[in-house]
């Protein structure tokens, strides 16, 4: 360890996050022995919202999974991220290769998708790759296959290239020069991995869905966990988290940092947002100077943190059964989304995700700025053994800088015919909403999103007072919701 840190100090470069325990991270072949036959491409649109000017975002799901899911979840899933990406698609996809995903996402692409989520059980492409860091080579599940979606990637040799024997194995291993920027950002919700996968995804759109809605408590703190190998570069690390959060708690006192205090002082704590840095394999974390943490534990303790980037080697592995990634997103009461990696390394050169993160943007955006400033001026074989494993898990039109923004500017806007009228503007101690035929329930939200009052019952036909008194002057926002999507109007209470 102390000779890492000595060796990142002469180079000047960070020490890439890798499995210290050697143990198999989950094989190629024994994915594949568990998924099913390929069929045939099929995509069934299951629901679509505000897709006047296109789909931006697509939602995939596996076949047959909606259905097994509460009535109206998937609805109110699209009506609740629309006001974010615009037009909202939601279908299943037949089990088929990942190479028809891309040629699909690719002519949606061509329309003016911008992102998608694969949700359940789909194809994945996997990719064996010499390393030109550590010297070792990988084979690993690749996400980046579905946001490159022109850039050239082939299957040329029969396991690792350096092994020299020509050929197709299934495997990606040969990459272009050109083209290998990011086209739309892609993420990945698959729970069959880590437990019952209808429960569970049931369980994270609810409380994605209560999020969205009512937010957590103010002031965000958020922690930056760097152990003994990355010391030098903490500060760096806190700094990229700060374009994003204005409170972030760095600990990286070698003398501090561990597994116990990592378990015991910080899962524990409430932190919305939690980067740890340290060596990972799918299933635990490795501290200096241990004990590590297991996926058991994580999911024991239930820690309150939202969002996760996991500088911890292929902790995101989202094909190894129990991978941290989806225990801290979907095993947990609380978790929305996390990125990281399916192999050795992690995210790096943090700035273009907190900073678009911190201008308001979308998690899968954010993602995206993030991949095209890597590969600005090309992928290099350095950069591909330190992020070509990257994915993201959970719902990439998550906004976590939402409650502290506010809503976006361009969503208030009440379909027509108007379905919601303020009949004061501005209000002094009450508002009264008028809701017309379609409308169903009001929300008032406050400028950062939060929901003031409430009525859940209202309908079409009624007008609905709600006390204001003892609510700062400001503005505010009606939300109902109605077939033609959410209506919002903003008003101000003097
Ligand atoms: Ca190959
Ligand atoms: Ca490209």
């Amino acid at each position: 360890m102390f000779l890492t840190i000595i060796l990142a100090v002469i180079t000047g470069l960070p020490p890439i996050t890798r499995d210290l325990t050697g143990a198999d991270p989950g094989s190629w072949e024994d994915w594949v022995a568990g998924e099913p036959e390929p069929v045939p491409f099929s995509v069934k649109p299951l629901f679509s919202c505000s897709c006047d000017d296109g789909i931006d975002f697509a939602v995939l799901m596996e076949e047959g999974l909606a259905d097994s899911l509460t009535p109206g979840t998937i609805e109110r899933w699209a009506l609740d991220m629309a006001p974010w990406v615009g037009g909202v698609l939601v279908a299943e996809a037949s089990y088929s290769t990942p190479e028809e995903i891309r040629a699909w996402l690719s002519e949606m692409h061509g329309q003016g998708l911008d992102g998608v989520v694969l949700v359940g059980d789909l194809p994945v492409a996997w990719v064996m790759m010499d390393n030109a860091f550590t010297r070792s080579s990988e084979t690993f599940p690749c996400d980046y296959f579905l946001m490159d979606l022109d850039g050239l990637w082939e299957d040329r040799w029969i396991g690792y290239p350096s092994a020299g024997r020509s050929g197709q194995d299934g495997k990606y291993d040969t990459w272009g020069t050109s083209g290998l920027a990011p086209e739309i950002y892609c993420a990945r919700i698959m729970p069959s991995k880590i437990g019952a996968e209808v429960s569970l995804l049931q369980a994270y759109l609810d409380r994605n869905h209560l999020w969205r809605t009512e937010g957590d408590p103010l002031p965000f703190q958020t922690l930056c966990y760097v152990d003994d190998d990355w010391v030098p570069f903490s500060a760096e690390f806190r700094d990229a988290m700060r374009r994003l959060y204005p409170l972030v708690e760095l600990v990286s006192d070698p003398q501090q940092t561990c597994g116990t205090d990592y378990k015991e002082n910080r899962l524990t704590a409430v932190y919305q947002w939690i980067s740890p840095f340290v060596h990972s394999s799918p299933l635990l974390h490795q501290w200096s100077p241990g004990p590590d943490t297991y996926w058991k534990e994580v999911k024991a303790i239930d820690p309150q943190a939202r969002f996760y980037n996991l500088f911890a080697c292929s902790n995101c592995r989202f094909t190894t059964s129990n991978n941290m990634g989806s225990i801290y997103v979907l095993g947990t009461s609380y978790g929305l989304a996390a990125v990281g990696s399916t192999k050795t390394g992690s995210m790096l050169r943090f700035e273009p995700f907190y900073q678009t993160l911190g201008e308001g943007g979308c998690l899968g955006e954010a993602y995206f700025d993030w991949w095209t400033a890597i590969t600005a001026g090309g992928f290099s074989s350095y950069e591909m053994s330190w992020h070509l494993g990257m994915v993201m898990i959970g719902d990439p039109t998550l906004v976590p800088a939402a409650p502290m923004l506010g809503l976006p500017d361009d969503w208030i806007a009440s379909p027509e015919p108007a379905v919601m009228t303020i009949l004061e503007n501005p209000c002094v101690s009450s508002v009264r909403v008028g809701l017309a035929d379609g409308a169903s329930g009001v929300r008032i939200l406050d400028a950062s999103g939060r929901v003031v009052a409430s009525n859940p019952a209202a309908r079409g036909g009624d007008t609905v007072e709600f006390d204001m008194r003892g609510l700062p002057s400001g503005i505010y926002t009606a939300v109902t919701e109605s077939p033609a999507g959410v209506a919002a109007v903003r008003f101000a209470r003097l």
